[in-house]
């Protein structure tokens, strides 16, 4: 291998070395749940119990740190695991994060709503406006400026490279979750982010068939941090759950190209469509972040949110109607699915500052043919 492997060589190959005992090509699936030790505090290459490690999970882990360019990987049993691990990790009660006004609903609820008790504060903010981060960090309080970009669903983009420069001049953590995106598209630690954070239910795994979340830090400090929290804690990925995102993330590089192809061109559809109102996709030209997008992204991946004319229950309406795109939450696997954010993922942010408009409708694109698609949502937007 050269120095630097491109991505879909780091892909495939990081931490994926065949098994040196079997020769076995992909990483097995170690169910243990212990180590045999070699005299007391005697570890086989440091596996002592699967909680604190496992090699499949390390696999998966190695994987993360080589796609992300970070120092080390962490794979948890969800994406909100995750949050909730490097929240305990960077912030002690009373702490004050800055989020995204158009967040992720279950984000916001574990910050504004499960850590309640801890007093942990947050601002939400437009961090598509630089002035209004700068106002909200509250120097020697603020933690973590918490980006999501682009954000689920209004595909809000915001500018990582500026953000962390603002955020680190003040003392202020830069924590990117990366799940829309995927490290395909968007590198944010090599735009001056502390952590990337995933959801690799979504577009790491995808497929739909596994629940997890990763976290992958730049520097050492923050790492031991996060070790020590991962295992005090132990929201930590099983090892099947891990084996099965390992095995999406070789995949990833091609699905997120035609992921990439077949949005732009639902995107384009869409915006010619007299009863839709408004298209959010950062590949639009018309996208109010449209140059930013272009500067950190790669591409513009699948995902793509739309507004109807008709209204609330025009827009519910059209969700049953489909049937190449399946009703249902979540995103980023292999087959499209559509959804009502307002009723359905972003329910629980309803009558606070991140309720989504009730006439938005959420498309993840998968990777069947464009036209079968575009033909299903002509048939739905009657
Ligand atoms: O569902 P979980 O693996 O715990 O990940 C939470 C999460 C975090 N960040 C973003 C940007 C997300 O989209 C999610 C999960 N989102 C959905 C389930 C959804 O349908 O939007």
């Amino acid at each position: 291998m050269t120095d630097r492997p491109g991505f879909s060589t780091r892909a495939i190959h990081a931490g994926s070395t065949p098994d040196p005992t079997t020769g076995a090509v992909i990483p097995p699936i170690v169910a243990s749940s212990t180590f045999a030790q070699d005299g007391v505090g005697g570890l086989r290459n440091g596996y002592e119990y699967s909680r604190s490690a496992n090699p499949t999970r390390t696999a998966l882990e190695e994987c993360l740190t080589a796609l992300e360019g970070g120092s080390r990987g962490f794979a948890f049993a969800s994406g909100l695991a995750a949050e909730d691990t490097l929240i305990r990790s960077i912030a002690k009660p009373g702490a004050h994060l800055v989020l995204p006004h158009d967040a992720y609903g279950g984000s916001f609820r574990l910050f504004s709503r499960a850590y309640a008790p801890w007093g942990l504060l947050t601002d939400p903010v437009d961090l598509t406006d630089l002035a209004a981060v700068e106002a909200a960090i509250r120097p020697g309080e603020t933690v973590a400026v918490w980006v999501e970009t682009p954000t689920n669903p209004l595909m809000s983009v915001a500018d990582i490279s500026a953000i962390a420069e603002i955020a680190h001049a003040l003392g202020a953590l830069v924590i990117v979750d990366n799940t829309f995106a995927s490290p395909y598209l968007q590198q944010p630690l090599a735009l001056g982010a502390d952590v990337v954070m995933h959801s690799t239910t979504k577009y790491c795994g995808g497929h739909s068939d596994v629940v997890g979340g990763a976290l992958v830090t730049a520097d050492e400090t923050l790492a031991e941090k996060v070790q020590f929290h991962q295992n005090a804690l132990g929201a930590v990925a099983g090892p099947f759950d891990a084996w099965l995102v390992l095995r999406g993330l070789k995949t990833l590089a091609v699905r997120m190209e035609r992921h990439s192809d077949n949005a732009e061109k639902v995107a384009a559809y869409l915006t010619e469509h007299p009863g839709v109102s408004e298209v959010y996709y950062p590949g639009l030209e018309s996208h109010a972040q449209h140059d930013v997008a272009k500067r950190q992204m790669r591409r513009f991946g699948g995902m793509v949110s739309f507004r109807v004319r008709a209204g609330e229950q025009a827009a519910v309406d059209a969700c049953g109607r489909t049937t190449v795109f399946t009703l249902a939450e979540s995103l980023g696997g292999v087959e499209s699915l559509i959804e009502h954010p307002g009723r359905m993922t972003h329910a629980s942010v309803a009558g606070t500052a991140l309720e989504v408009p009730s006439d938005l409708i959420r498309l993840s694109v998968g990777l069947e043919d464009a036209e079968d698609l575009i033909a299903d949502l002509d048939q739905a937007l009657c």
